[in-house]
This record gives structure tokens, C-alpha cells and sequence, in this order.
């Protein structure tokens, strides 16, 4: 399968979806993000983690395309917010998780990007920020709502009307992104997160990702139902029984994804 402005290669379960327009420092134009789009319809068989990066060694995405958004009447532009929140919120909604592998500038929709993650790990050189204000607009893919969930509404603020960048160390600590890397190390370290969770169960791991974003978006005590039934539902699955028997025997589990 090929897409316009992105490369998607899989292996051992891990698939990566490259955003591929180096020359524009990865700008999400709405053809790439229609690409994205299809792509994570098209998610090859036994794929067990998503990880989404940037090509080039400068840049993950450096915001949705300044050049396109210039010429968009603003009738189309509520629209377009409307597309890029749904394809965004597709990767909360995929059964596996997805890793922002952020490596170089994540401003703007690039931001926005890593946000809808799973969670992120960044390389050294990683630049985090919402610069939309110093353009007359505002973040129109999910920026001025996540973006306080994960750090605060504080320091989110800060950022979304100052426009200033937070360094890979910045970001570290605020926790907006899980780990820092040197930029060479990135993929490998990545991969390493990638297979151990590929190595569980994947149902269990389906569930637990539902039920994670589920006490993002609810109060507690619904949270807490939701988890129990997610919890019982891992019972009536093969890989349960497999896990438990497989760890008395101590041997590895073999699952079937049932
Ligand atoms: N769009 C288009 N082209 C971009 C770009 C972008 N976001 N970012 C970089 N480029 C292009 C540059 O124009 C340049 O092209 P050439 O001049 O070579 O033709 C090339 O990439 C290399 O960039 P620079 O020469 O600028 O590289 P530097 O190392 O000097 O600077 C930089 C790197 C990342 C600091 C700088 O490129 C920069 O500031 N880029 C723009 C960052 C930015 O402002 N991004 C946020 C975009 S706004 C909405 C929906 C969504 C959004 C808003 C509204 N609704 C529908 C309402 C989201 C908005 C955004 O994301």
C-alpha cells in the first residue's frame, strides 16, 4: 500500500507510520492527513503497536501547512478542524497503542499529533509548541484541550498564549513526553518499548488501553465500573486462561489474541 506524504512499514507487530515531507519539516497538509487517515484504516494483519514519526533528523511535524492554511476560506475552516480532530482522535480509538516518536519539532498540529498519542519519547533536539497565535489563529485539532489534560491548565496556558517552545528536558518534566533520548538512539528505544508490549497478551492490552482513556474522559466511580467490566470481559478470553496457566508452568504464553 502507498500513501501521499507518508511511508507505513511493519514488523514484528510494530507498525510505523513515517509522516514523509521533509522539505516542508513534515507540515500535515490536509492530502497527508488524508493519508493518515487511510492508513490507519489499513493497518496490516498482526499489527500489535503503532508508532508515529517524522522523516529527517529535524523534525516530526512542524505544524498543519502554513501555506495551505493561507488560502482557506473561513467557511472551510471549522471543517477542517472538524477532519483533523476526527482522524486525530482515531488513534485514541485504535485497540493498540500508539507512540509518538518525536523526533525534532512537534509544534502546532504537530503537537497536537503527539497529544492524541498514547504517549511520547523524544530525541534530544525534540522542540514542543503552539505557535498558532503569533499566526491570528488558534489550535484547531485538539491543542487547547489536551494539551492541559497532560501538563495542567497553568502551564498548557503559558504555552498557548506566550507561543514559546519547551526543550526536549522542558517537556521531559512537565510530562508531556515519557523519556528523552539521544536523537540516534530514538528508534532503537522505541522499538525496545514497542516489543515489550508486544509481547503481551493483546486483548489485555486492548482493554487496558480502553480503560485508561476512559478515566481521562469520566469521573471516577464510572471510570472504576467501566474498568471492573473491562476486567471480567479478560475472563472470557483463550489468552487469560493462557497467561495463568502459562506463568504456573512456568513457561511462556502463547497467545492467539482470543
Ligand atoms: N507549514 C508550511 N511550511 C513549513 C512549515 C509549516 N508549518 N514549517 C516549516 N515549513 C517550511 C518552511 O517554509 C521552509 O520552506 P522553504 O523556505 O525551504 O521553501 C522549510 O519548511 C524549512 O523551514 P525553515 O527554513 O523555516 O527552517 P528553520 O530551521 O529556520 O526553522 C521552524 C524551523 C520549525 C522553527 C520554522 O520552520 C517554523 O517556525 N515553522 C512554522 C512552525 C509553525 O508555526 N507551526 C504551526 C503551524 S499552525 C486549524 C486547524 C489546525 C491548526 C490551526 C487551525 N483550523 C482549521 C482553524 C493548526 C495550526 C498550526 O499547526
Amino acid at each position: 500500500m502507498s500513501y501521499e506524504n507518508l511511508a507505513v512499514a511493519s514488523h514484528n507487530g510494530v507498525t510505523r507510520i513515517t509522516i514523509d515531507r521533509p522539505k516542508v519539516l513534515n507540515a500535515l497538509n490536509r492530502a497527508t492527513l488524508a493519508s493518515l487517515d487511510r492508513a490507519l484504516s489499513d493497518l496490516p494483519e498482526g499489527t500489535r503497536v503503532v508508532v508515529l514519526t517524522g522523516a529527517g533528523e529535524k523534525s516530526f511535524v512542524a505544524g498543519a501547512d502554513i501555506a495551505e492554511m493561507a488560502e482557506l476560506p473561513a467557511p472551510l475552516a471549522a471543517q477542517y478542524a472538524g477532519e483533523g480532530q476526527r482522524i486525530l482522535a482515531r488513534l485514541g480509538e485504535l485497540a493498540v497503542p500508539v507512540i509518538a516518536q518525536v523526533n525534532g519539532y512537534a509544534l502546532g498540529g504537530g503537537l497536537e499529533l503527539v497529544l492524541a498519542c498514547d504517549f511520547a519519547i523524544a530525541s534530544d533536539n525534540a522542540r514542543f509548541g503552539l505557535p498558532e497565535v503569533g499566526l491570528g489563529v488558534i489550535p484547531g485539532f485538539g491543542g487547547t484541550i489536551r494539551l492541559a489534560r497532560k501538563i495542567g491548565p497553568a502551564a498548557a496556558r503559558q504555552l498557548l498564549y506566550t507561543g514559546a517552545q519547551l526543550k526536549a528536558e522542558e517537556a521531559l518534566r512537565a510530562g508531556l513526553v515519557n523519556e528523552v533520548v539521544p536523537l540516534a538512539e530514538l528508534t532503537g528505544r522505541v522499538d525496545a518499548i514497542a516489543a515489550q508490549i508486544a509481547k503481551n497478551a493483546p486483548l489485555a492490552v486492548a482493554s487496558a488501553k480502553r480503560s485508561a482513556r476512559h478515566a481521562e474522559e469520566t469521573d471516577l466511580g464510572t471510570a472504576l465500573a467501566v474498568e471492573a467490566q473491562l476486567f471480567g470481559l479478560c475472563f472470557a478470553t483463550t489468552d487469560q486462561g493462557e497467561g495463568m496457566r502459562a506463568f504456573l508452568d512456568k513457561r511462556p504464553a502463547q497467545w492467539t489474541g482470543k
